[in-house]
């Protein structure tokens, strides 16, 4: 047992730092309100916080456009205050994960006006700058993620430069080995701070086609969806030399005691379990998306889980993931009521879970109206839904005014429920959510067989998804059985794969409830059932 790590046993929580908690009234969270805040994640029971960028940054992407990455933004604080979130996340024995953005970096670093200063500059291939098409335009037909070309033309030099993202995010040219190591330099400047690992934003972006070749069509693309799949990205992402990146990284980390390098990668399976890396020298996490993708329905999870567990290379970890900054919330995607089968779902999978601030009170999207829009994905592509303000509002902790987030005017708004879905409110409410967050992650932490145990699929019946999770030793296995519908539904004939007492249920209730052959479901209810020795 003793020879799993912290970042194998424990659960991650993601911070968005603008929403997390606001001490100085400006409505943008900071760095002394998340400090302020250690208490709860620790009362909730979580290992690790992940915290989206706090550097310097004109925020174009809302910190993902860094203009200097070995400080703090003065909107989240100063240094000081960086290190006092260190030291009092680790007298609360909470390891502290910081978001490192390696792709691109804003148009105002240093480095990017050295580059864009001329072409004989010693810094100009730092970043990917190539000439106009031979009859003019773009190099080639690469698609920026946030819509419209990838290359972005610079009259002082006539030449293009590559952005995956915004045109304020020009890509860094990971080819240079100057590049490598300055950027090597950043994550020491950190974990010698004290800081426990990183998210590695867009690992599978940071290598490009040497050749520079087009992408091809995606025969699959319709009008109406998002522009940037019009092309498959081929010669974009998911370059074999990125692999060779990601050993240095975790050759770097294996310098240091314990630290954890997760990868932001958005890939089908196959290609995503490359990035443990041969012999399991790359990374320790790489992401694993397939929840936030995923139809709500119990044959699909089924296989999808079994497909991960059977791609996963021999010895590495897995993970999952029900939402992020950029993705839809959970309690959007599948409804109130599905959000507690989806907690015990993510708590109770083999694997490092990750979960997002505010997906624990079951905050939900919130619609933004035109006028507040900040997302700047929303304002190249409108109207398609692919905006990300509605999953990063403030968190609701209490039902003051602006939910306790703030003393000024947030800078997104307010859920309109959050005068009952509130930390406070919740804490006190045995049937909340947030309750039932709490004791599975309470229980994972005190199980074995939860933790750390192996996974055996059961089977699916009708809407219910249904496995066992076994300890290696003498303690306690369960049974986990989640109805996805809203019907309700009798498992049957599990033998001695039923046979013990209810240890959780998502409506919390049922606990120490006997269950024999037969296990009766209501609608959306998932159950975890300690089996009997
Ligand atoms: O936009 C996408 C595809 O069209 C996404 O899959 C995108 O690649 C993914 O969301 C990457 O996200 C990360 O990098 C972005 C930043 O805006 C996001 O917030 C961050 O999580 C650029 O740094």
């Amino acid at each position: 047992m003793t020879s799993f790590r912290w970042w194998q046993r424990g659960t991650i929580y993601q911070v968005y730092p603008r929403s997390f908690m606001d001490s100085n009234g400006d409505g943008v969270g900071d760095l002394p309100g998340l400090i302020a805040r250690l208490d709860y994640l620790r009362w909730l029971g979580i290992d690790a916080v992940w915290c989206s960028p706090i550097y310097p940054s004109p925020m174009k992407d809302f910190g993902y456009d860094v203009s200097d990455y070995t400080d703090v933004d003065p909107l989240f604080g100063t240094l000081a205050d960086f290190d006092q979130l260190v030291a009092e996340a680790h007298n609360r024995a909470l390891k502290l994960v910081l978001d490192f953005v390696p792709n691109h970096t804003s148009d105002e670093h240093a480095w990017f006006r050295e580059s864009r200063s001329s072409r004989d500059d010693p810094k100009r291939d730092w970043y990917i700058w190539r000439d106009p098409a031979p009859g003019g335009g773009p190099p080639n037909n690469w698609l920026s993620c946030f819509g419209g070309s990838a290359w972005q033309f610079d009259e002082r030099t006539g030449q293009y430069y590559y952005h995956a993202f915004l045109k304020e995010q020009p890509d860094l040219n990971w080819r240079s080995p100057e590049v490598v190591e300055a950027m090597l330099g950043v994550l020491r400047f950190w974990l010698d701070r004290g800081v426990d690992g990183f998210r590695v934003d867009v690992l599978w972006h940071l290598v490009k086609d040497d050749q520079f070749r087009d992408n091809p069509p995606n025969p699959a693309w319709r009008e109406g969806m998002d522009p940037y799949q019009r092309v498959i990205p081929l010669f974009t992402t998911d370059r074999p030399e990125v692999h060779g990146i990601v050993r240095r990284m975790r050759a770097l980390f294996d310098e240091y005691r314990d630290r954890v390098l997760i990868g932001e990668i958005y890939l089908p399976v196959e290609r995503l379990v490359q990035y443990y890396g041969p012999d399991l020298r790359g990374a320790n996490l790489p992401f694993n998306f397939q929840l936030i993708s995923a139809r709500w329905d119990a044959s699909h999870l089924e296989r999808l889980v079994d497909e991960y567990e059977a791609a996963l290379p021999e010895g590495a970890w897995p993970n999952w993931v029900l939402g992020n900054h950029d993705q839809h919330r959970i309690a959007t995607r599948v409804g109130g009521a599905q959000a507690r089968v989806a907690a015990m779902l993510l708590l109770t999978l083999r694997g490092t879970p990750t979960l997002y601030y505010g997906d624990e009170i079951g905050m939900h999207d919130v619609a933004i109206p035109p006028d507040r829009v900040h997302d700047p994905f929303e304002k190249n592509v409108p109207g398609r839904g692919l905006g990300r303000d509605p999953e990063r509002t403030p968190m609701q902790w209490s039902a003051r005014d602006n939910a306790g987030f703030t003393a000024g005017t947030p800078w997104l708004p307010i859920a309109s429920d959050f005068t009952s879905a509130n930390v406070a409110v919740e804490r006190g409410d045995p049937r909340s959510i947030l309750t039932l967050y709490h004791q599975l992650i309470a229980m994972r932490r005190g199980e074995a067989a939860l933790e750390v145990g192996r996974f055996e699929p059961v089977r699916v019946e009708g809407d219910v998804l249904a496995y066992v999770r076994r300890s290696r030793k003498d303690e306690s296995d369960f049974l986990v059985a989640l109805n996805l519908g809203s019907r309700p539904h009798a498992l049957r004939g599990l033998g001695n794969s039923s046979r013990g007492t209810i240890a959780l249920s998502t409506h919390l209730d049922r606990v120490g409830e006997t269950v024999g052959e037969e296990l009766a479901l209501r609608a959306d209810e998932g159950v975890i059932v300690r089996l009997a020795p």
